[in-house]
């Protein structure tokens, strides 16, 4: 049933793979997938989203993914399409996701960054590209902006530079990227439906709860604190690997700008980012071999974070 038996899940793939690899899930999946372009990225790429879920007639509840944020963490795109075949296998088998996917839908954009990813693939000296790929402003001959930084959530205040050769450049101003500015009009056009936003990156093993600001703290922080330590207690059982919880200020150190913190800040009364494998052995370079693993644990942790939101 589930086709696109012939992508291998185990490699990563450049851009124009993962778009045909689109079109081949929603060509064998018609009945519950869609894709929908929620924008185009600076180079005029678009931005590609999948809906999954049972048809139904009234709005339904949805759960937000998108990997790809930064173009050198490969193994977060590769973790959506993962993701995305998983869920439809269970779906066709019928079990708890089947039940899960009558009631919510899956908004997943395998990858967001578009134009970083593409640029990240162009040969080794680009592999570590982090940023998009705008030029900068007047004056400033370096590219990309951090999208990670340009959401609009205490913009421009912690861990930013205002160097637009940064790797953690703020850009110009809240979404002066079209890249962070299409996630934010797509989710905030139906945001009480959203109940749940995950983003996807690597590398540390942790799952950050909103807020990067240390000045404030989210109103569910103990919620979100318990779902993500459930969360990282069923991914140490796939393969021991351990993922710490907390935010980032508690963690490593502070930030603004990103989109989990938006996500939060509008309303979205859960907000994770998933920070995956490594610890920094092989960084944003993880080899092929552990792509399997890494998202077999991941897919743990986000099975146990849907089925909090679906049995809240
Ligand atoms: N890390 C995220 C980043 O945007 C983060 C999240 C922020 C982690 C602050 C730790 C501290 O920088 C990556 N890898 O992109
Ligand atoms: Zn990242």
């Amino acid at each position: 049933l589930v086709e696109s038996a012939s992508h291998d899940y185990n490699i990563y793939h450049p851009m124009n793979e993962i778009e045909d690899w689109m079109n081949q899930i929603l060509f064998d999946n018609p009945d519950i997938v869609s894709i929908e372009r929620i924008g185009r990225t600076y180079e005029k790429k678009d931005i590609n989203l999948f809906k999954i879920g049972e048809r139904s007639g009234v709005m339904k509840k949805a759960i937000w993914m998108d990997c790809g944020i930064h173009a050198r963490e490969w193994i977060s795109p590769a973790f959506c399409q993962y993701f995305v075949k998983q869920i439809l296998q269970e779906y066709r088998n019928g079990g708890e996701m089947a039940e899960i996917m009558r009631k919510l839908d899956f908004y997943v954009t395998p990858v967001l960054n578009v134009d970083g990813y593409r640029y990240s693939w162009v040969d080794n000296t680009t592999r570590l590209w982090r940023k998009s790929r705008s030029p900068g402003p007047p004056g400033c001959t370096c590219y990309g902006t951090d999208l990670n930084r340009n959401f609009n959530a205490t913009w421009g205040t912690f861990g930013i530079s205002t160097n637009c050769c940064s790797e953690v450049y703020c850009g110009t101003g809240p979404l002066s990227e079209s890249e962070a500015a299409a996630v934010t009009r797509y989710v905030e056009q139906r945001k009480e439906d959203f109940l749940c936003f995950l983003t996807i990156h690597s590398y540390g093993q942790l799952i950050l709860v909103p807020y990067g600001n240390p000045n404030f703290t989210a109103p569910n922080y103990d919620e979100m604190m318990e779902v993500g330590l459930g969360a990282a207690e069923k991914m140490k059982k796939v393969h021991g690997m351990s993922y710490e919880v907390g935010t980032s200020p508690d963690i490593l150190y502070p930030n603004s700008g990103s989109s989990r913190d938006w996500a939060r800040l509008t309303g979205i009364p859960l907000s994770f980012t998933i920070e995956l494998r490594d610890n920094g052995t092989y960084g944003f370079e993880l080899p092929q071999d552990q792509i399997q693993p890494t998202c077999e644990e991941a897919y743990s942790g986000v099975k146990h974070i849907v089925n909090y939101v679906h049995h809240k």
